[in-house]
């Protein structure tokens, strides 16, 4: 299968560095190829005619929140995780197409480390929000140089699920419990207090929204809260494909009652990301 032009269509400029620090997002316009999203689709619908195929809005009616009166939604919230550890292209995709290269020059780094990726597809109708949360509460990593890629297929606006993030949150250098992502409650036996609700409360935050067209792309922080609105559409879909990464800075840390993958028991605190489970993906080219 040809999948067009895979080479990448322009760098991340000094500006844009600049504005990930500051308001620990940035939305990188008309960067990623049609031959990566071309790939990714397919994954997409891969995944979701699959037996993995899970869905995080049955998740959470079942178990999360049971019995809590809910309006019934008409489409699936699709979610799942580590698609690069079972599918050889979401390997590509996460391992080979210019994401890497972005998140190192956003993070200034000199080496990349791929932390996982998530398929988030709000289907039609999906109508469960993104609880806001901050990706670092789930990671066993501490560390500054830590970002999350956000790859829509699809044309998203707020009301179809485009992610809002909280402007500058990543400076208030604190981590709130992790949650159910469907759900705003805390999971259990974690640390920090809850995180806020900006769904129900703006409190004065300045809430960033953009949107994106495919081949646009936002990067974020790990510290910086975000959640998002459910898809009201009932034509248009929301497919989406995070990749999270780790800079140099990156070391393990293990955080209690975090959801774990079977590589965490055996690692040790403090110690470097590279490892099979956690590979390299990217290195600065050394000056010649
Ligand atoms: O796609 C979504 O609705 C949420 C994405 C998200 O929170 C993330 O990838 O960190």
């Amino acid at each position: 299968m040809t999948y067009g032009d895979l080479t990448p269509l322009r760098d991340v400029t000094d500006e844009e560095v600049k504005t990930f620090w500051r308001d620990g997002v940035v939305c990188l316009r008309a960067i990623m190829p049609a031959g990566w999203l071309a790939m990714l689709a397919d994954a997409v619908e891969h995944y979701l005619h699959s037996e993995r195929a899970f869905s995080l809005t049955a998740f959470g009616e079942e178990t999360v929140d049971p019995g809590k009166p809910r309006s019934k939604p008409k489409g699936h919230f699709y979610g799942g995780t580590d698609h690069w550890q079972k599918d050889d292209i979401c390997r590509r995709f996460a391992c080979e197409s210019p994401l890497p290269a972005i998140a190192g020059r956003l993070l200034r780094a000199t080496k990349i480390n791929l932390y996982e990726d998530s398929m988030l597809v709000k289907e039609p109708g999906a109508t469960d929000k993104t609880a806001f949360h901050q990706d670092l509460s789930y990671f066993h990593v501490e560390g500054d140089q830590l970002c999350t890629t956000w790859i829509p297929l699809d044309p998203v606006r707020p009301e179809t699920g485009a992610l809002q993030f909280v402007k500058g949150s990543h400076l208030w250098r604190k981590l709130y419990r992790p949650n159910y992502f469907v759900s705003t409650q805390s999971m259990p036996d974690t640390d920090g207090d809850d995180a806020p609700d900006f769904h129900t409360d703006r409190r004065n935050a300045e809430i960033l929204c953009f949107d994106t067209e495919p081949g646009d792309i936002t990067v974020h922080h790990a510290l910086t809260l975000h959640g998002a609105d459910g898809n009201h559409s009932l034509s248009a879909r929301r497919r989406a494909m995070s990749v999270r990464y780790c800079g140099d800075d990156a070391r393990y840390k293990l955080r209690r009652g975090a959801p774990r993958k079977p590589h965490h028991e055996r690692i040790e605190p403090g110690s470097i990301l590279d490892h099979d489970d956690c590979p390299v993906v990217w290195r600065a080219e050394s000056p010649s």
